[in-house]
Formats: C-alpha cells, structure tokens, sequence
C-alpha cells in the first residue's frame, strides 16, 4: 500500500501532499486548496488513512487552504509556524517540533525568506529499502526556482540563508517536494538543486539579493483575499456563529 501521494490543484499550480504510516494509516495532510476538499476526502478514504495532523508551510497568498474544513470534517488537528499568525491552529510550530502519525515523525525546520513564518517539513520515512527522506518546502525552495520575496514580510538575504545554510545542508538524495510548480515538474532532490537552482546555484548572498529585486513579478491576484483568510484556516465565522468555509 502506498504511503505517500502527491496531488495537485491545477488552477493555483499548488502541490498537496499526504502521508501514511504503513502499519497504523495515521496521516498528515500538506498545504490542502479549498476547491479539491472532495478530492481530498476521497483520496483519505481510498487509501484507508485517517488524517491526524493538517499543516501548512506558511500562510498562502494565491489560493485559499481547506485545512479549517477538512479539520472539522476528519477531526484531525491542525499545524501551522508560530510565525505566520494562523491563529487558530492547534499546534503552532516552532523550529524542531515533530508532528507524529503512527510510527512516523514529520519535523519542522524553519526556512523563512518568502514570509517570516515559512516552514519546510521534513520526513525520514524507514522503508524496506532504507530511508526514504523527503522535503516539504513550502515556497521557500521550488524546482530550479524560490518563493518571491517581495510581500508579506518576505527577505531575500534571509531566504538565501534559509536556502544555503539549511535546506543545501540536507542530503544529496533528499527528495524536494514543493508548495508549486509552474512547469509541470514534480520532485527535485537537493544535490540536483544545490548545482543547478538558476537562482541560487553560483550566486553570493549579495547577487541573490539584487537579483530577487530585480524580479518585478505580478502581485498575486488573490492576495488581498487569500492571506486573511488563510490566517483563519480558510474559516470564516457564519450569521449563526458557526465557522464556515470561506467560499460558502
Ligand atoms: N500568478 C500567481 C502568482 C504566483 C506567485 O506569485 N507565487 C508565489 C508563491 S505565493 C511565488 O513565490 N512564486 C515564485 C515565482 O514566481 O518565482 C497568482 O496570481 O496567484
Ligand atoms: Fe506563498
């Protein structure tokens, strides 16, 4: 039985991941998007998993989450980092924390940079093979690419350190899973993106911070909608003071 499925939300280009312990089928739910709710109960179901732990990389500026929803839908608990201001996440994360499900532990590393808050989620997965080690990186580290660093107290001096000092430093053949993808890539590792990242690779703290400047990228059209809504794990409070989902 499998215990790992990346899935997609072709709208926003956002990756959620979920993951299984063989034996027990405790889950944990990566960055979910509002409109695949279905999907995402139907994938839970037909893998037999049962979601714990609900998290978010960060609070998201082009898409709404449904982590608020699937949350109250599962009774999974949710996880956000301390610094993003998800209020009303259970657990708020700190650099180290593990999530558990099962057997398994999912470790917060902090990597801010495209918002203060940014966590990657590390998982050592044993397998009959060996380890199996996977990096959810959020936005901060994308195939061949990063997160903008332009809004919501993004700093690009800091994600290089992030970049460099933290996520360059795990294993060559960590598998790198992250927030987005434009171009209809899946999964790099970190040696590949530590040689070849065309933003980082050969570049100085400073020529990665002046070239992060020059970048002069769309605002995200959902911005001003999505952020305070995620920091509410995409609930919004009903006439009768029940929360609902944002979009209902
Ligand atoms: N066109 C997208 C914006 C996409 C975007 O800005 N994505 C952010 C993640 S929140 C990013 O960091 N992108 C990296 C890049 O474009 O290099 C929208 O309108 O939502
Ligand atoms: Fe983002």
């Amino acid at each position: 039985m499998q215990t790992f499925h990346q899935l997609f939300d072709d709208v926003s280009s956002t990756f959620t991941y979920l993951l299984i312990d063989a034996a027990t089928r405790e889950a944990v739910l990566i960055d979910p998007v509002d409109r695949q709710c279905e999907r995402d109960l139907a994938v839970v179901k037909e893998t037999g998993a049962r979601l714990v732990w609900i998290a978010e990389t960060h609070a998201h500026a082009d898409h709404i989450t449904s982590a608020g929803h699937l949350a109250a839908l599962t009774g999974a608990s949710t996880a956000a980092p301390s610094g993003c201001d998800i209020k009303p996440a259970r657990k708020q994360l700190i650099d180290g924390d593990t999530l558990t499900f099962g057997s398994q532990q999912l470790r917060a590393m902090h990597t801010p940079g495209h918002t203060a808050g940014s966590m990657s989620y590390l998982w050592e997965e044993s397998t009959a093979g060996g380890i199996a080690r996977r990096i959810f990186t959020g936005d901060a580290l994308l195939i061949d690419g990063c997160g903008r660093t332009d809004f919501q107290s993004g700093d690009a001096g800091t994600l290089f350190d992030s970049l460099t000092q933290k996520l360059f430093r795990l294993p060559d053949d960590t598998q790198v899973y992250p927030a987005h993808d434009y171009k209809g890539r899946t999964v790099s590792t970190i040696g590949a993106e530590r040689a070849t990242n065309s933003r980082v690779a050969g570049r100085s703290r400073e020529e990665f911070i002046a070239m992060m400047r020059s970048l002069n990228l769309p605002r995200p059209k959902l911005i001003d909608i999505a952020v305070p809504a995620n920091q509410q794990l995409g609930l919004v409070s009903g006439r009768d003071g029940a929360t609902v989902p944002h979009g209902a």
